[in-house]
C-alpha cells in the first residue's frame, strides 16, 4: 500500500509546478473484517449508508426502518485491490466505491480499476478510537461527508477536515444472521484441512476478473466459526519467478514437519496458459517459498489444464497428487513431495468430470469427488465416486451438492472434505456465487456437514445460507 510515514512527502504537481506537501501522519490502522456501521465523529447518530446506491451521512435510530439499518451496515472485507487494506460490502452484495469523486455502491466488475475505486486503507481517525480511510488509487484523498453526502477530497490538515472524515466503527445496525461465507468477502476454491489438530482454510482470493489474483491467504480456526486471518502466505509477484497471476486453488498436505502448498498459476504475457507448482514451509501459515523455482508440472506436459492440485496422504503415509481441468490425473509423489515418477502419471477422468478433485478415505472406502460444469455456471456442482484405493478404480456414486435456489444459492462447488479430529463428523467447505449479488469471479466460502448412508455412500448436501 501507498500509505507513508508521518514525516515523508507528497509531490503534487500544480500548473506545471512540481510543490512539495506535507503528506497527513498515516498510522495505518486495523480493522475487524466483519458487519459494521460506521459513525460520524463529528454527527453521532448519523452513519455511512447508501441511498440509490449513493453514498450518504444519514441518521439511523433503533426505530428506523429494516431496509435503513441494511443499508447504514458494511461488512468490512479484505481489500479488493490489496490485502492490506479494505472494501466495504453492502448487504446486497455490492461495494462501497468512489466515482467521480462521490461514495456509491455497485457490484464488483472485477477490472483493475473498480478494485483500486472500492478499496480504502484504514488510518487514525482525529479521535481516539476512530479511523478515517484513504483512497488506495488515491493516497492524497479520503472519504468524508460534505453536507451529508459522502465525496471523496483531497486531505487537508485541518480540524474540519478531519472531523469529516472520521468514523467510529459502531456494532452493525443489520448483524449477520446466516452461518455462511465462513469468513468474510470473496473466496473461493477452498481447501479445509487439519494441521496438528486445529481447522486451516486456504482459498484462492476471488473478486477478480478472469480470476487474475495474485495471492493467497491462510485462515485458522478451533470451531470453524471463529476464524483467524493469518494474511498473505504466498504472493505470485515476489515469491514465484514463473508465475504472476492465476493464484488459483491451493491445497496444503503435511509430511516430515513441513508443510507444501500445491497451486496454480500463469503468466502476464508469453506462455500464459496455467502451470502447477508446490511451495514450502516450515508452519501452516508460512511465509511459503516456491520449492522448485520452476512448475511442478508444466503447461502442455499432459492434457488438459494443469490446475486444481489436490494432495491426499493414505494411512499407510503414501501421498498422491490429483490435479486437472479437462483430464482429472493421479500420481504417487515421492516421499520429498516435490517430484513424482512421470511413468505413474494416470488419468482417472469419471464421466461429467471438469475440475478441482478431492480424495479422502472413510472406513477403508476411497471416495473421489470433484466439480461438474463450469465455475461461472449456477448449475456448477460436486459428484462423487468410490474405490478400493487411492488409484481407483471408481464406481461414480452421483451428484452431493448442487445449487439451491429457493435459498439463492447458486453454482456451489471446488470444495473439500475434512473429518472433526477424533470423531465420524465430517464437513464440506466449497464456494458459491455470493448470495446475494455474486456471480462466477465473485464467490465466497461456505462450510457445511457431510453425512453418509449406513451403507457408506454421501447423503445429498444441503448448502445453507
Ligand atoms: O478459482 C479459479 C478456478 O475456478 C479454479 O481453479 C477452478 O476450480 C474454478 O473454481
Amino acid at each position: 500500500m501507498r500509505i507513508v510515514s508521518a514525516l515523508a512527502l507528497l509531490t503534487v504537481a500544480i500548473a506545471g509546478t512540481v510543490l512539495a506537501a506535507p503528506e497527513p501522519v498515516t498510522a495505518a490502522a486495523s480493522l475487524p473484517t466483519a458487519p459494521q456501521s460506521l459513525e460520524s465523529v463529528n454527527y453521532p447518530g448519523r452513519y455511512v449508508r447508501h441511498l440509490s446506491n449513493a453514498g450518504q451521512l444519514a441518521a439511523v435510530t433503533a426505530s428506523s426502518d429494516a431496509q435503513t439499518k441494511r443499508d447504514a451496515t458494511f461488512t468490512v472485507v479484505n481489500g479488493l485491490a490489496s490485502p492490506t487494506c479494505y472494501s466495504f460490502q453492502t448487504k446486497d452484495g455490492l461495494f462501497l466505491r468512489h466515482r467521480d469523486w462521490r461514495l456509491r455502491v455497485d457490484p464488483n466488475t472485477g477490472d483493475q480499476t473498480f478494485r483500486a475505486d472500492a478499496t480504502f486503507c484504514a488510518v487514525a481517525g482525529s479521535v481516539a478510537g476512530s479511523i478515517s480511510l484513504v483512497s488506495y488509487n488515491y493516497p492524497d484523498r479520503r472519504i468524508r461527508h460534505r453536507d451529508f453526502a459522502l465525496t471523496l477530497d483531497a486531505y487537508q490538515d485541518i480540524p474540519q477536515f478531519r472531523a469529516d472524515s472520521s468514523f467510529r466503527l459502531a456494532a452493525p445496525w443489520a448483524p449477520k444472521t446466516t452461518k455462511n461465507p465462513v469468513i468474510p468477502g470473496l473466496f473461493a476454491d477452498p481447501h479445509l484441512t487439519v494441521l496438528n489438530g486445529r481447522y486451516y482454510l486456504y482459498p484462492t482470493t476471488d473478486g477478480y476478473a478472469s480470476w487474475s489474483g495474485t495471492y493467497y491467504k491462510a485462515f485458522s480456526s478451533t470451531d470453524l466459526v471463529n476464524w483467524t486471518d493469518h494474511g498473505v502466505i504466498l504472493d505470485h509477484g515476489p515469491d514465484v519467478s514463473w508465475a504472476d497471476n492465476s493464484a488459483w486453488a491451493p491445497a496444503v498436505a503435511a509430511k516430515n514437519g513441513r508443510y507444501y502448498l500445491y497451486f496454480s498459476g500463469g503468466l502476464a504475457s508469453g506462455n500464459t496458459a496455467k502451470q502447477l507448482g508446490v511451495a514450502v514451509a516450515d508452519s501452516p501459515t508460512g511465509p511459503f517459498r516456491d520449492a522448485l523455482g520452476q512448475p511442478l508440472i508444466r503447461s502442455g506436459q499432459y492434457s488438459g489444464q494443469a490446475i486444481d492440485p489436490m494432495v491426499f496422504t493414505d494411512t499407510d503415509g503414501r501421498s498422491y497428487l490429483y490435479w486437472g481441468q479437462g483430464v482429472a490425473r493421479v500420481v504417487p509423489l515421492n516421499d520429498d513431495m516435490v517430484s513424482f515418477d512421470p511413468a505413474q502419471v494416470r488419468v482417472i477422468t469419471p464421466a461429467g468430470y471438469n475440475e478441482a478433485p478431492f480424495v479422502f478415505e472413510r472406513n477403508g472406502v476411497y471416495y473421489f469427488m470433484w466439480s461438474e460444469n463450469d465455475t461461472r455456471s449456477e448449475d456448477y456442482r460436486v459428484a462423487y465416486a468410490t474405490g478400493p484405493s487411492p488409484l481407483g478404480p471408481w464406481t461414480k456414486r452421483g451428484i452431493v451438492l448442487q445449487k439451491r435456489l429457493d435459498a439463492g444459492i447458486k453454482g456451489p462447488g471446488h470444495h473439500s472434505v475434512v473429518r472433526a479430529p477424533g470423531s465420524d463428523t465430517w464437513y464440506v467447505a466449497y464456494h458459491r456465487f455470493a448470495v446475494p449479488a455474486g456471480n462466477g469471479t465473485n464467490r465466497e466460502t461456505a462450510i457445511d456437514r457431510l453425512e453418509f448412508h449406513s451403507d457408506g455412500t454421501i447423503r445429498p448436501i444441503l448448502p445453507t445460507l
